[in-house]
């Protein structure tokens, strides 16, 4: 089909006509609110109260200093705990090598792991009391998640023509005293890719446990954002049942560390997102039920939008064509 680019006239004429129902939506949407955070008094489990505010607002709720908790208002009815962004999804980094902001890194490069190859031991890592976020090596080579602050020997490397030779440091040190350690005098805490590196790490022959060069930073926002504000209750977080890795605030803005499954009520930021449908009525002898006809449409239409610089608003079908007569057929269109 080949669409007549639209007339100047046919542009303003559209570009009112989206404007005036977006403003209708607006005056009819009970979600409007000037405030940075939004309270949605439904309960859903983390994952999906982070898809429902990706949806209808920005994202999740990301709080950054104490005016942003300040911020965060519920009704009084609800005592409760409810969702904020903050997790630490197990997904990353349990039993696999993710790449994400908490996945596990190499000390060397502070990167995620080229490799996917791990030897965790059984039930590890569990980020135990929430305070794992370093790795040992034991006898039989199997990694385990430990606490930073515990003391252990170390294995270090060094790197050659040939690849790379282990040594083993007997000094009982902290993670980073050792990271510390290997680079003054080798070239960093031990890397692992692959199994070959951890066969040669057990012939090393370690009769006790050993610090290698993994480590990662638990917990990230929904959104993206670093924001190393945090405000957990006493003794908080403490993965009490081992899978408590999601982040909710009681009605004093204190957090807790609770299973991400739990069904609450969330926070979310940014405006929320105004929607409205629109029902076009479209002349044209064109096969309207060919998906390439549709798409192209939509083009014509963004366009037209944004030749008015309205860069704002994002169409989409909401459903299939319908074709009435060959010379006219109607369909609905979405703005968000
Ligand atoms: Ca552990």
């Amino acid at each position: 089909m080949d669409f007549t680019n639209l007339t100047e006239l046919q542009q303003h004429a559209l570009v009112k006509l989206f404007m005036h129902s977006y403003y209708l939506a607006g005056f009819g949407c009970t979600q409007v609110t000037r405030l940075m955070y939004s309270y949605v008094d439904t309960r859903l489990d983390f994952f999906q109260a982070q898809n429902y505010c990706r949806e209808n607002f920005n994202d999740m709720a990301t709080i950054t200093n104490e005016e942003d908790m300040s911020l965060l208002v519920r009704p009084r009815s609800n005592t409760g705990l409810v969702w904020i962004g903050l997790s630490d999804n197990p997904k990353s980094w349990q039993e696999v090598m993710g790449n994400d902001a908490n996945s596990w890194r190499m000390s060397v490069t502070g990167l995620t792991s080229n490799s996917t190859y791990c030897n965790w031991g059984p039930m590890q890592p569990d980020f135990w009391l929430a305070k794992e976020a370093c790795v040992i090596i034991d006898k039989n080579a199997q990694w385990i998640d430990v606490n930073c602050q515990s003391l252990h020997m170390s294995i270090c490397f060094d790197t050659n023509a040939t690849g790379k030779t282990y040594v083993v440091v007997s000094s009982q040190l902290t993670w980073t005293d050792a990271r510390t350690y290997c680079r003054q005098n080798h070239k960093d805490l031990a890397v692992i890719e692959n199994a070959e590196d951890n066969k040669a790490v057990r012939a090393l022959n370690i009769t006790t446990l050993a610090w290698i060069g993994l480590y990662r930073e638990p917990w990230t926002w929904s959104d993206g954002r670093n924001s190393t504000f945090r405000n957990f209750a006493a003794g908080k977080p403490d993965n009490a049942q081992g899978i408590n890795h999601c982040v909710a605030e009681g009605p004093d803005h204190f957090w807790v560390d609770v299973p991400c499954a739990n069904n609450l009520a969330f926070f979310c930021i940014g405006v929320p997102k105004l929607r409205t449908m629109l029902r076009l009525k479209i002349q044209t002898d064109a096969d309207m039920t060919d998906p390439s006809i549709n798409t192209q449409l939509l083009q014509q239409m963004d366009a037209a939008l944004m030749n008015q610089r309205q860069t704002d608003v994002k169409l989409k079908w909401k459903t299939q064509v319908a074709i009435q007569t060959r010379m006219n057929c109607e369909d609905f269109c979405q703005v968000k």
